[in-house]
């Protein structure tokens, strides 16, 4: 068989963001032999020259145009965005505008089913299950611990904090934040761009852009 030359054979990253996610992003993406990682990038101009886990933050985001023409193939997206997931969409928009791929990133740790269906860019951090017939859009972040259980779909750029639980069939849409610990009974409804305060427990359906919290969760905004 000939080699697929539409895959680069040795990716070489750049993670966007130099904080706490970072951290656990960099360190899954060595675990998972993955990739190279060339540098980081920040905003916080402070950090430029430091190093995060020996990775050099080599200067902002305005470096990214000249790291694609350097070689680099792969971006991933190193901002958690808790609350907030818009400017974790708008680093994954702008890496692609550098025709950089995605690094759909896999720590040995996560559990994921062969039959589950996972978007380019996702994040399944360490001991994250994401099971049977479940469908993640693009650039999701499944972080440490959390559980996305059969047939539950998950829009795009939206985030399951560590150790959330989605119980079977819930819809998560695109750009939502289900926040660490809190759980989601089965065949609810989160809409786009709502947020589920940590440790709360969903037992009704959650409009786009609400905020909900508590035991039951009730909407605080
Ligand atoms: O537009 C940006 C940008 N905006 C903020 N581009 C780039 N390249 N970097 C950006 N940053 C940088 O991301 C900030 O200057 C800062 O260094 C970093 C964010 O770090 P922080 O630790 O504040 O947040 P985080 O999103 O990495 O982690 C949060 O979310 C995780 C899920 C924390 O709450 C963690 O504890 C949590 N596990």
């Amino acid at each position: 068989m000939s080699p697929d030359t539409t895959k680069p054979a040795h990716p070489r990253c750049v993670v966007l963001g130099g904080g706490g996610h970072a951290l656990v992003l960099i360190d899954s993406i060595r675990e998972s032999g993955l990739a190279k990682i060339e540098g980081a990038l920040d905003a916080d101009t402070s950090r430029h020259g430091q190093k995060i886990l020996e990775v050099p933050i080599l200067g902002g985001d305005d470096l990214l145009g000249g790291l694609a023409a350097a070689g680099v193939t792969h971006f991933a997206v190193g901002l958690g965005g808790v609350g907030d997931n818009r400017p974790r969409e708008r680093l994954f928009e702008l890496g692609c505008s550098c025709r950089l791929i995605p690094l759909t990133v896999r720590h040995p740790s996560a559990v994921v089913s062969r039959w589950a269906n996972i978007g380019v860019g996702c994040q399944l951090l360490p001991g994250s299950i994401v099971n049977a017939g479940a469908a993640l859009g693009k650039n999701v972040i499944v972080n440490s611990g959390a559980i996305v259980e059969h047939d539950c779909v998950v829009g795009e750029h939206a985030h399951i904090a560590t150790g959330a639980r989605l119980a079977s069939t819930v819809w998560v849409g695109s750009g939502a934040h289900v926040g660490a610990g809190a759980t989601v009974r089965q065949r609810i409804r989160i809409g786009e761009g709502a947020i589920v305060g940590a440790g709360a427990v969903v037992v009704k359906d959650v409009d786009p852009g609400v905020v909900v919290a508590g035991v039951p969760a009730r909407p605080i905004r």
